[in-house]
């Protein structure tokens, strides 16, 4: 054990000085506390008008609990809308081009609830139609009514000439518990992992995201890839998130 870690820490200080290049952390949130550090976050309160979903975020539906992040989904009517949820993002806050960004999440389950950890081009505004889309990564997508399935999925080109590059993960139930899902973004490759494992790589470098991206959190509420709710749905449901970390190269 011991002469592990002094062989890590060695390999560690090696590795992280390739090419005088440091691997430097830029962005991280550990959600500690009651409150959202909106220095970092904004809390969306506007109705989706993306994908056919159905509900209205809302501020509330957003918090900070023993050191979690919740996203709440709720049935109740809002603002036109029979559905209100959850959405965080770091827009116009942490932009950033390529890195590594690790998240560790507890899915809701349920017909029709369509969680998420993505990655969006920063000038694009959020639940509402982009002109500038792509680029997207969906590090982790899942359908409520699929607890055993994850979807990762590269967005490239530029609409109506775009396309995507995606793979659906089959294993364990990822409702059940906390699970790490990440990406690595460089000029070369994107690369997803679920749980420290590579599931996905795409290495056509014509399909990279060459722009700045920030984080989203979110939980849509019906739409094209999740269906609507039935009556089984189990309103709340919760999204949980513990932690959300970004590193680089520089
Ligand atoms: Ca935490």
């Amino acid at each position: 054990m011991a002469v592990n870690y002094v062989l890590c820490i060695a390999l560690c200080v090696l590795v992280g000085k390739i090419h005088g290049l440091n691997y430097v952390e830029i962005f991280r949130d550990d959600f500690r506390g009651n409150t959202i550090n909106e220095a970092k976050w904004n809390r969306i309160t506007t109705p989706s008008n993306v994908n056919q979903e159905l509900q209205h975020y809302v501020w509330d539906d957003t918090w900070q609990e023993h050191d979690f992040l919740f996203l709440r989904s709720q049935k109740r009517n809002y603002g036109g809308r029979s559905y209100t949820s959850g959405r965080v993002d770091t827009q116009n806050k942490f932009n950033f081009l390529y890195g590594e960004v690790e998240w560790k999440a507890k899915l809701p389950r349920g017909t029709g609830i369509w969680p998420a950890l993505w990655l969006l081009q920063w000038q694009c505004p959020p639940a509402t139609p982009c002109t500038t889309w792509p680029p997207e990564i969906d590090v982790m997508e899942a359908r409520g009514d699929q607890p055993n399935k994850v979807t990762t999925t590269l967005h490239y080109g530029r609409a109506p000439n775009n396309g995507d590059d995606t793979k659906e993960i089959w294993g364990i139930d990822f409702t059940a518990d906390f699970h790490t899902y990440k990406v690595i973004w460089d000029p070369n490759q994107v690369t997803f992992f679920i749980d420290g494992r590579e599931v996905y790589k795409i290495t056509d470098k014509t399909h990279i995201p060459k722009e700045e991206m920030y984080l989203i959190m979110n939980v849509a509420v019906g739409g094209w890839y999740s269906g609507s709710p039935s009556n089984s749905t189990p309103f709340p449901t919760h999204f949980i998130i513990d932690y959300v970390t970004v590193h680089r190269w520089q």
